[in-house]
């Protein structure tokens, strides 16, 4: 592939509105942009999507900083590849840190998939053409949720996510259920209970939820397969799920029924799809998960959600679901409910030089 430099552009740009969950308010996002280049100037993109502070997982746009400048970046310098399925047995030699390694991985995708002139979503071996869109409604109040559940009911999302936990559950899906009945709904509460408040957990069936999403501890495998088997309500994993082995195990012990993929958490679109034809195997159902996203990573998670096991709507939103403008042209839509997976070679989207620059915090350059 003959790389010869990485370029780190740390951007930030406010929300249009606030992200709450219980664990954490995100007003603001920070975000790595990844750009490798090869000797014939063909240039591929990655995003890294850690927050900038642990919350969500224990990276942050820190310590992925400093795993791409000191560990990752010259490991790819050392060790010229020839196919981004290498990276993953190269990134081997290194613990953890799944979100540093995806950055650099997919932008590694994305310019492989340039080289062949042909859309990552096909070389991943994506067969959709279109995917089906939902949306998160993250606030603290009934009455709020119930005016952005309106509003993007509008827009054509087919499917809500709300976030709960114990102080805004059973009274807040009621209100909800009072107002829309059938819509296709589900809850994340982002390991806001424990195994103590299983009776809490199962009222909430009463909701006929699509699934609950990682009701549990964020590293708890064993606890979710006891739980699921009080619960008619489906459980989905998230957090729980950093690795094709999670998976598997989950899986094996019943601990849920389906699977929210995402890019950054497992360590990038390898084992991603790894997951995926496992999942498609055993007959559990995926969605792609989100990350607050700016648009590159947002172009990664459509093709990845283009292969057939992503069979449920998951949260990729529309670009202007979180931004004023994006980072990328042309940006993400969703029209009648669906995005349209684009045909251009690579994630198919452009980056928006001009507006990049105007969120720019700071930019670093490696030459190979
Ligand atoms: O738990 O799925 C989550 C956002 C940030 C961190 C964790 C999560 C989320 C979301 C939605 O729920 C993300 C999105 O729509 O981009
Ligand atoms: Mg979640």
């Amino acid at each position: 592939m003959k790389i010869v430099s990485v370029e780190l552009f740390v951007i930030q740009m406010p929300l249009r509105s606030p992200f709450l969950t219980h664990l954490s308010t995100v007003d603001t996002r920070e975000g790595i942009i990844v750009k490798v280049t090869n000797k014939d100037g063909i240039a591929g993109y990655g995003e890294g999507v850690a927050f900038s502070s642990p919350w969500y997982t224990e990276e942050t746009v820190s310590t992925s900083l400093h795993m791409l400048t000191d560990f990752l970046i010259p490991l790819l310098q050392k060790n010229p590849i020839n196919h981004p399925e290498n990276l993953h047995s190269l990134f081997n030699s290194i613990r953890r840190n799944h979100m540093a390694k995806a950055a650099l991985e997919t932008a590694v995708w994305d310019l492989f998939a340039k080289i062949h002139s042909q859309p990552l979503s096909k070389i991943l071996g994506g067969t959709h053409t279109e995917i089906a869109s939902g949306v998160v409604v993250a606030t603290d109040s009934a009455s709020k949720a119930l005016k952005q559940i309106e509003q993007y009911l509008d827009e054509g999302y087919q499917r809500i996510k709300v976030k709960i936990h114990p102080n805004q559950d059973y009274f807040f899906l009621t209100e909800i259920r009072r107002n829309y009945p059938d819509i296709p709904i589900m809850a994340d509460a982002n390991s806001a209970y424990s195994l103590e408040d299983v009776d809490r957990l199962k009222a909430l069936d009463d909701f006929n939820l699509l699934m609950i999403e990682q009701p549990l501890a964020q590293d708890d495998i064993l606890e979710h397969s006891i739980l699921q088997k009080e619960l008619k309500t489906p459980i989905c994993l998230d957090e729980s799920i950093v690795s094709f082995d999670d998976a598997r195990k989950a899986i094996e012990f019943g601990s849920c029924k389906v699977i929210n993929i995402k890019v950054g958490r497992v360590g990038g679109l390898y084992e991603a799809k790894r997951i995926h034809d496992y999942c498609l195997e055993k007959e559990i159902p995926v969605w792609c998960g989100g990350m607050i996203e700016f648009g590159i990573s947002r172009a990664h998670n459509i093709a990845l959600a283009s292969l057939p096991g992503f069979t449920i709507p998951g949260d990729i939103s529309a670009s202007s679901r979180f931004w004023e403008e994006d980072i990328i042209s042309p940006e993400v839509v969703v029209e009648n409910g669906f995005i349209t997976v684009p045909n251009q070679p690579g994630i198919g989207f452009n980056v928006n030089e001009k507006r990049l620059n105007e969120i720019l915090l700071t930019k670093k350059t490696f030459q190979f």
